[in-house]
């Protein structure tokens, strides 16, 4: 939302205009002359009308700001292949239109709303809410534009749980989250009611949660399966520790409820073998399938927690920023290993971290690099050899990035990931490293 200009002050200006434009004009020839005077003292209230309308509107539009943006690429996956898959494309070596966003944002002393729009074709076109936030709220003295000392929130809103969440990917310079992230979390917004309070350097955000986010792979996205709901809290700070030098650091939070689906009664059947594939049906090969009673679904308990910490650095290069984030979570994944403990009998335990720096190189560059860990299974186990042993399923990324930055306005970047996992195998059946390293291309403009 930054660099938005004041829809108020230009509609204001615009107004303003004519009547700043109208009076002079009868100025001139007006001395004795009584119409004239008259038809003056008529383009005078005129212009009052059109002041007071001038004021009436900028009062109106006042608080309001509109953003926009656009993120165009191009991805390479080196594990892509011209197939599909029960109606998946295999292939990602594609233009993508990874995000494009609208979002409005009103704010009054007593209240805000905020509303973002977001179309994209990541997985086919797709159009629809990003986030929708009703907020009442109390000041305290802070001014308009920064954050409230209480707010209250209902609606569409991103998880306030860690830093790397809820950072806008507007501004964020990595193409994507981190791995951990991007399976605990496949979107960042969920439904709920929140309370975030910000006195001084403290910040403290609490949320009730349906604890279904969006993206989510179980197909209940924004629904709520469990009547339950997630508790999420992050307590941190906010601090300039010195001219051109600040601290964000927080702890995270949280406590809910995950849904195992249960399956439907089914009725007895019949099923041909064609045992001998004669295209006959033969003695035999016609089998009875016996009536299934249904199963009960299950709601499973998961839970996470994470600290965070980002330092800037502002120097005569630019701004250096360094971030780091350590996860550890229970039946949390939901997008790429995702657990279900009432299926597997055992709860999963995922633990991963990131460490990242990015560099800014003048007003017009940005080099940047980011190591990220995820093991989504820490009790898993291979049989090799005809033993069951403890494998590692972690998977590493390494991502450095460099980029080129017209200020405030567009971005174009290149980032690689190199991604070191055991999810292949070699021809001794030993997990391998999967050939899935990526590249992505981004072009940025935003208003
Ligand atoms: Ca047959
Ligand atoms: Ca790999």
């Amino acid at each position: 939302m930054r660099g938005i200009g004041c829809l108020a002050a230009l509609v204001a200006v615009l107004v303003a205009a004519p009547a700043g434009a109208a009076s002079p004009a009868p100025e001139q020839p007006a001395a004795e002359d009584k119409p004239k005077e008259s038809n003056s003292a008529k383009d005078d209230k005129k212009a009052e009308a059109l002041a007071t309308l001038a004021n009436a509107v900028s009062g109106f539009l006042n608080g309001l700001s509109l953003g926009a943006y656009v993120q165009g690429q191009y991805e390479h996956h080196q594990d892509s292949q011209d197939e599909q898959q029960n109606g998946v494309l295999l292939n990602q070596n594609r233009f993508v239109l990874r995000r494009a966003r609208l979002k409005l944002d009103w704010q009054w002393k007593w209240a805000s709303l905020m509303a973002e729009l977001d179309g994209n074709s990541v997985k086919g076109p797709a159009f629809g809410l990003q986030h929708a936030e009703a907020s009442v709220l109390w000041r305290g003295g802070h001014p308009i534009g920064t954050p409230p000392v209480l707010a209250l929130t209902a609606g569409l809103f991103d998880v306030p749980f860690g830093y790397e969440l809820t950072e806008s990917p507007r501004a964020r310079y990595f193409v994507e989250r981190s791995l951990l992230s991007r399976s605990f979390f496949p979107a960042e917004p969920d439904l709920g009611v929140r309370v975030a309070a910000a006195v001084k350097w403290f910040r403290l955000s609490v949320a009730v949660m349906n604890g279904e986010p969006l993206g989510e792979k179980s197909g209940f996205a924004l629904r709520a399966p469990v009547s339950a709901k997630t508790f999420v809290a992050r307590a941190g700070t906010v601090f300039a520790a010195a001219k051109g030098f600040g601290i964000t650091a927080g702890a995270s939070l949280l406590n809910g409820k995950g849904f195992h689906s249960g399956t439907d009664p089914t009725k007895a059947g019949v099923v041909w073998k064609d045992a001998n594939e004669n295209g006959q049906i033969d003695p035999g090969e016609i089998v009875a399938v016996p009536s299934q009673a249904g199963t009960p679904s299950d709601a499973f308990h998961r839970w996470a927690v994470a600290g965070d910490l980002r330092l800037d650095i502002d120097s005569v290069l630019g701004r250096t920023t360094l971030m780091g984030e350590v996860t550890v979570g229970s039946n949390m994944d939901r997008g790429l290993f995702v657990a279900d403990p009432t299926l597997t009998g055992i709860d999963a335990r995922e633990m991963g971290f990131l460490a990242g720096i990015t560099q800014e190189v003048t007003k017009y560059g940005v080099v940047g690099f980011r190591y990220d860990q995820y093991d989504p299974n820490a009790d898993s186990q291979d049989r090799l050899g005809g033993k069951l042993l403890p494998v590692s399923q972690t998977v590493r990324s390494f991502s450095p990035l460099v980029g080129l930055v017209l200020p405030e306005r567009a971005r174009l970047l290149f980032q690689y990931d190199f991604i070191r996992d055991k999810l292949a195998r070699d021809e001794r059946g030993v997990p391998a490293d999967l050939k899935n390293d990526t590249w992505t291309v981004r072009l940025q403009v935003q208003l």
